[in-house]
């Protein structure tokens, strides 16, 4: 197999989610740090356009969105498990509402003026009226990632009691008795809430979840290898995409071949082009073409995203 490559930068609470789970899994990964605001030349080279981070690479297959990224890297290392059958829907319901209320919730709680301090206090205005001006844009119309403060606060409260009630009951982790996805989503949103100065003081109500915080901290993040995105984009030129079986659901009109976007459906709304190589109920994958990288497999999970037919 191709070298394992994350595209992700230190601040990211989603790349954290992933760095922490290549630590789990034991795996051995290199690591491109990228921009944290636009532009993202190289990043978009082999995306076709999607921004967010992280975005994972194989070879030439390139994986969007840590959901799909989770379960790539538990098929590729099946221990520990991400979704143990016992707990099979619990953990992915779980996880895909962590990495969304609960990160909008911890999002809008961390950017108060006292978590901006501390989170951006080591940029110069300039840098911060940049970032500010790319999340802005990012979140679009919808000012999807923010939601009225007290709401975000009440919101936090009642889903850091609920696991603390839970874990004082005996349980062992996130989503049930055992680890999984789950706990990798609701790892990333402490990890952030931890880094806003001041205002991680409203974790300290719940020990038993700082606790739980401390045993997944522990998992580390394995040594990965710091490459620079030039060799990143060389790696992919050299690489083949994996072979699919192209197999298309045909509910949404749509045939392996037929030229389609896939665009998010909450922020960072960027339509990646491609040809249609395969569409199930859980991933869509295109094939594109880059002047640099080649022929690429960019895939995305199905939840989250719109596949529409181009033009
Ligand atoms: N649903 C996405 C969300 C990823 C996300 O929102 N990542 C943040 C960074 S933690 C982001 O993309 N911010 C803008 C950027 O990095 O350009 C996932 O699970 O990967």
């Amino acid at each position: 197999m191709a070298d394992i490559i994350l595209h992700q930068y230190a601040t990211s609470p989603f790349s954290e989610k992933i760095r922490l789970l290549l630590g789990a899994k034991g795996l051995a990964w290199q690591a491109v740090e990228i921009p944290a605001i636009l532009p993202k030349p190289d990043l978009v080279a082999l995306t076709g356009g999607y921004r967010r981070t992280p975005v994972m690479q194989v070879g030439a297959d390139i994986y969007c969105d840590t959901a799909l990224i989770c379960e790539v890297l538990d098929a590729l290392a099946p221990t520990p498990p991400l979704y143990p059958a016992a707990q099979a829907a619990t953990a992915r319901l779980a996880a895909a509402w962590f990495d969304t209320a609960l990160f909008t919730a911890s999002v809008t709680y961390v950017f108060q003026p006292a978590g901006v301090a501390s989170m951006l206090g080591h940029l110069s205005p300039a840098q911060i009226q940049a970032f500010s001006a790319d999340r802005k844009a990012m979140r679009g119309d919808t000012n999807a990632l923010r939601m009225p403060l007290a709401e975000a606060g009440a919101l936090l409260h009642e889903a850091f009691g609920s696991l603390e009630a839970q874990f004082a009951a005996g349980v062992g982790h996130a989503a049930g008795e055992a680890l999984s996805v789950a706990d990798f989503s609701l790892y990333h949103n402490l990890w952030f809430i931890r880094r806003a100065g001041a205002l991680a003081q409203l974790l300290e109500a719940y020990p038993r979840l700082q606790a739980w915080y401390a045993r997944m901290n522990t998992f580390g993040h394995g040594r990965p290898r710091v490459i620079d995105s030039e060799e990143a984009i060389a790696a992919a030129r050299r690489a083949d995409p994996v072979a699919l079986e192209a197999g298309v659901m045909t509910d949404g009109g749509l045939q392996a071949g037929d030229p389609v976007t896939v665009t998010p459906t909450d922020y960072a709304r960027d339509p990646v082009a491609g040809v249609l190589l395969s569409l199930t109920a859980s991933r869509v994958t295109l094939r594109r073409q880059d002047t640099r990288a080649g022929a690429l497999n960019v895939h995305f999970p199905r939840q989250g995203y719109h596949v529409q037919r181009a033009g």
